[in-house]
């Protein structure tokens, strides 16, 4: 029962935190699908579309930069694809 406890909490903060950093960089609730198999990708910094594991590139760098979008994340290419983040979230002049 106790595992079970701390397992739905876990999720619980899992998802929740999902939510709340999308909020924390531009259009975080409507990042398309990079594979371009259509919708949208849920767990932005992480290779889960729908969020928790491993974090990918950016997800890294967001976590180093105190989960803030900043102008230094903004013009950063994390993924090394040659667009900057801000690009690629929709906030290619970093304002
Ligand atoms: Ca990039």
């Amino acid at each position: 029962m106790f595992a079970c406890v701390i397992l739905l909490i876990n999720i619980f903060l899992a998802v929740s935190g999902l939510f709340i950093y999308r909020g924390r960089i531009p259009n975080g609730d409507s990042v398309p699908n990079p594979c371009g198999t259509g919708g949208t990708w849920n767990g932005v910094g992480h290779y889960n579309q729908n969020g928790g594991g491993t974090l990918n590139p950016f997800g890294l760098e967001f976590s180093l930069n105190y989960r803030m979008w900043t102008i230094a994340l903004c013009k950063a290419d994390s993924d090394g694809d040659g667009k900057t983040n801000g690009e690629e979230l929709g906030d290619p002049f970093c304002d």
